[in-house]
């Protein structure tokens, strides 16, 4: 039965006059629902698992502002935290104590991490750590795979995920053939295809930079081996190798996917959660190759707002409350009720389906599967996959705009929640 109580008229009206003051009406493409179709609800606040439009409607939330929201939205932790920082002020532009703690804290958690630099979002960091590559290694050439996102500069628009994959942009208009020509592509867990460029590139590669557990082509887990390899073939050559964790940091382990599955890169980018909503990106690796970084060394990277101190405040309060005992194991448990109880309701509506989850992170494809790499996913049902998507907000449940887009949970989550979320699907996948 369709939730008729679900009246989105300012929404509408909202987005409506978006549309003329900013491209799309949005100010990330993700956001427009392009894929999905319908328009999108215009938030009024958020508070735990939840979310209000600006008509009242109350929404179970799967997309956590894309990650940060770890903790639930506007945990009174990080809020009273916030409170006092701001009476100290917004910004210093100047060393601040607080930028210490979190860096600690960062440094801690993250096996590969024992120097870090804080920026402003996961694409400065993305940019960063492909420049520092280059310098480090004095090579131009850089491997990415098919599907994976790290952020929106040039150089990385090159069969990108996210947003990319969801407006089926391949590349952009914009974006210089000079800059993109040094970024070589291979498909996701296809080893002998990163082998083959290796060899075909001798000495010229920087580096591979990858998302270790993909969110951005929908959810795709690397194949057994599959980052061993890459972690023997970037030894091997002489090349770096760069988990970027913006999505995974934090949250599919307290130290990430190079905890989760023990192997440890050179180099790491972080964002999302460790700014636990306000906008915050890092990157870090090896002392010798972050020795470079100005005024250290010679690599130029800067930023007015970087290690500010509301969001280095946020990012500590937040991390503080993921590191208490039991976190991932409840994270794990309610995200496998979710992820398991959509595969079983698609299977007994017959729907074609595939996916799964890591710790607090999930997703599902309609397509039989598995899903290794992106032409995989794009095999997905994406107008079935909109219709679920319609059905689910109709129902007050929401999910990530696309088929290609992760999902995320909270420990602010509840087993009462899931099983509501799994009886609206039960609702939607009947009737698609
Ligand atoms: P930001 O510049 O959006 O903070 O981070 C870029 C980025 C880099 N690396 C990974 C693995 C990422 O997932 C992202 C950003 N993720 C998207 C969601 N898939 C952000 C949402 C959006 O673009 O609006």
């Amino acid at each position: 039965m369709v939730n008729t109580s679900i009246k989105t008229t300012k929404s509408q009206e909202i987005f409506a006059a978006a549309q003329n003051l900013m491209p799309g009406g949005v100010s990330s493409p993700v956001r427009a629902f392009k894929s999905v179709g319908g328009q999108p609800i215009v938030f009024d606040h958020v508070k735990g698992a939840y979310i209000w439009d600006v008509d009242g409607n109350q929404y179970i939330d799967y997309v956590g502002t894309w990650g940060p929201a770890i903790c639930g939205h506007a945990h009174p932790d990080v809020i009273a935290a916030l409170h006092d920082a701001l009476e100290k002020g917004t910004s210093f532009g100047a060393p601040c104590a607080l930028e210490n703690v979190l860096a600690e804290m960062v440094i801690a958690a993250v096996p590969s991490m024992e120097m870090v630099r804080f920026v402003n979002s996961g694409t400065e960091a993305c940019m960063a750590v492909l420049r520092l590559m280059r310098a480090f290694t004095k090579r131009e050439k850089v491997i990415k795979f098919e599907g994976c996102y790290h952020g929106h500069a040039d150089m990385f628009l090159v069969k990108a995920g996210s947003g990319v994959a969801t407006l089926g942009l391949p590349d952009s208009p914009g974006v210089p053939k000079s800059v993109t020509s040094n970024t070589l592509t291979a498909p996701y867990n296809d080893l002998e295809a990163v082998k083959a460029l290796f060899e075909e590139n001798p000495g010229e590669i920087a580096g591979v930079i990858l998302e270790p557990v993909v969110g951005n082509a929908g959810f795709i887990t690397p194949d057994a081996g599959f980052l061993e390899g890459l972690r023997e073939l970037t030894q091997e050559h002489g090349a770096l190798l760069v988990f970027d964790e913006v999505m995974t940091g934090f949250r599919i382990a307290y130290g990430g996917a190079q905890e989760k599955f023990g192997i440890t890169p050179d180099l790491t980018t972080l964002g999302k959660i460790i700014g636990g909503g306000l906008p915050v990106g890092a990157y870090g690796g090896r002392r010798d190759i972050m020795s470079m970084v100005a005024p250290a060394g010679p690599m130029y990277q800067a930023g007015t707002l970087s290690g500010n101190p509301l969001a280095m405040t946020a990012g500590i309060k937040t991390l503080e409350l993921l590191r208490k005992p039991g976190t991932y194991e409840y994270l794990d448990k309610i995200t496998k009720q979710l992820a398991d109880g959509l595969l079983a309701i698609a299977k007994e509506t017959g729907h074609e389906a595939c996916g799964g989850q890591i710790s607090a992170m999930f997703g599902m494809f309609f397509c039989p599967g598995p899903v290794h790499n992106y032409e995989d996913a794009k095999k997905a049902d994406t107008n079935k996959f909109g219709r679920f998507h319609r059905g689910m907000l109709e129902r007050g449940i929401y999910l990530a705009p696309s088929q290609f887009e992760a999902g995320f949970t909270s420990f602010a989550h509840t087993e009462a929640d899931i099983q509501q979320t799994l009886q609206a699907a039960r609702d939607v996948m009947a009737s698609l």
